[in-house]
């Protein structure tokens, strides 16, 4: 018995299921096992004082994270799942490719894949529906999905091989224009119906650019909850793009298609068209690393930290204001010239602070010019909460 109460057995049946349905349905429709009722969706440790719980989901708490630690540790990092974290083998996993694009169908273990060159990058890992919360309590609007504040993200290094690489090395065709990835976790299935594995397309050319199938995080194995023991990772791109437990990747010379890039993951309701395109690249957000309504005791000055990040690359500056948008003052940002696409840590000393209620603010820039606004428009899902948010201290 696995810790979810889902067998190994009953698991590898299914994916075996799966694969031979997946060649006509084109995903790995036999994945129909479910966890055991009461077991829990994450398996890892939540302790309170570092997660909000959502169930399915978890979030990190901005004011557990360590100023002087860069990256985020896997313990620590944001969980998100559509249903429950898969316990897979690791000596009996597969990772099957196959479609129209590839010369042959194949399935690669583990120990094919450890055969490419290593690769290793940084990137800012984050949820599309990062800040979600902030529709509603700042700008009134109800959307839906989890309600996140702003600790869906972290920052990691990925350690795994390139998906160009082993592209090049199964054959692919030049005509290929799209890759579904599809996970190996069961079913979603809400409102009554059954949408299949949790799976999203991706265009050929982010596959050749910088995408990865990763293994670890920071040096160590991924974590059953992060994908263990292979998932995608789409550096920049909204957090779906990164299909944990990676089961297959269908390449394709047609656009290929998926509930996660046509119904979700896309910007709907409010002014946006009907055909609005799939999210890729995610915004400029800031948080503090501090509690909203933290109380932060009076001092002659108190150094206050926190972080800004983009999907389009570095932070090149970040304004901050400590009276509610009246004044505004640069940050101090380290992090400057560090390699990969991390985020940027920023500083501000504040000095002799009132005692009473105060609004902080940061808004960042990124090297491409994207900041972030006062508002973001409604969307229906609460994606892309960009907007700079309104953080509330009380000074004591
Ligand atoms: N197979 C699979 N991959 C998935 C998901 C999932 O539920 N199943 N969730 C996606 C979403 S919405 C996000 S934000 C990230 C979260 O990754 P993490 O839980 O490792 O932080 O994984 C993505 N990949
Ligand atoms: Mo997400």
């Amino acid at each position: 018995m696995s810790r979810n109460g889902i067998t190994r057995r009953t698991l590898l049946a299914a994916a075996a299921a799966g694969a031979t349905a997946a060649s006509t349905a084109g995903f790995l429709a036999g994945t129909t096992w479910r966890a055991v009722a009461g077991a829990p969706a994450i398996l890892k440790a939540l302790p309170p004082e570092r997660f909000v719980d959502f169930g399915t989901n978890a979030e990190t708490r901005w004011a557990s994270v360590d100023p002087r630690r860069y990256l985020t540790p896997q313990p620590d990092l944001f969980v998100r799942n559509h249903t429950v974290t898969p316990t897979i083998d690791a000596s009996s996993y597969r990772l099957r490719v196959f479609g129209d694009a590839v010369r042959r169908e194949r399935s690669l273990s583990l120990r094919d894949l450890r055969g490419f060159r290593p690769a290793e990058v940084t990137t800012v890992h984050e949820c599309t529906g990062n800040g979600r919360s902030f529709f509603a309590s700042q700008q009134g609007e109800s959307v839906s999905g989890t309600a996140w504040t702003l600790g869906a993200v972290g920052t990691v290094t990925w350690q795994g091989v390139r998906l160009a690489d082993v592209l090049r090395a199964l054959g692919v065709s030049r005509d290929a224009v799209s890759i579904q990835a599809t996970g190996l976790d069961p079913s979603y299935a809400t409102g009554g119906v059954d949408y299949g594995p949790v799976r999203r397309p991706f265009p050929i050319t982010k596959a050749y650019d910088d995408a990865l199938l990763a293994w670890g995080m920071n040096g160590q194995p991924l974590l059953p909850d992060h994908g263990y023991p292979l998932r995608l990772v789409l550096p920049g791109w909204v957090g779906i793009a990164s299909i944990k437990w990676l089961g297959s990747l269908e390449v394709s010379s047609t656009e290929l298609t998926s509930p996660w890039n046509t119904k979700w993951y896309r910007l709907t309701g409010g002014s946006y068209p009907a055909d609005a395109p799939p999210l890729s690249v995610n915004p400029v957000r800031s948080a503090w690393e501090l509690p909203l309504g933290a109380q932060l005791a009076r001092r002659h000055r108190i150094e206050l930290t926190g972080r800004s990040w983009s999907g389009a690359g570095p932070i090149k500056r970040v304004e901050v204001s400590l009276d509610g948008g009246a004044t505004w003052r640069t940050a101090k940002l380290a992090d400057r010239g560090r390699r990969g696409a991390g985020w940027s840590r920023w500083s501000v000393v504040w000095k002799h602070p009132a005692a009473g209620e105060h609004t902080l603010l940061a808004r960042a820039t990124d090297v491409r010019g994207r900041t972030q606004p006062d508002v973001t428009p409604y969307n229906s899902n609460g994606y892309f909460f960009d907007a700079v948010v309104r953080h509330p201290v009380t000074v004591v």
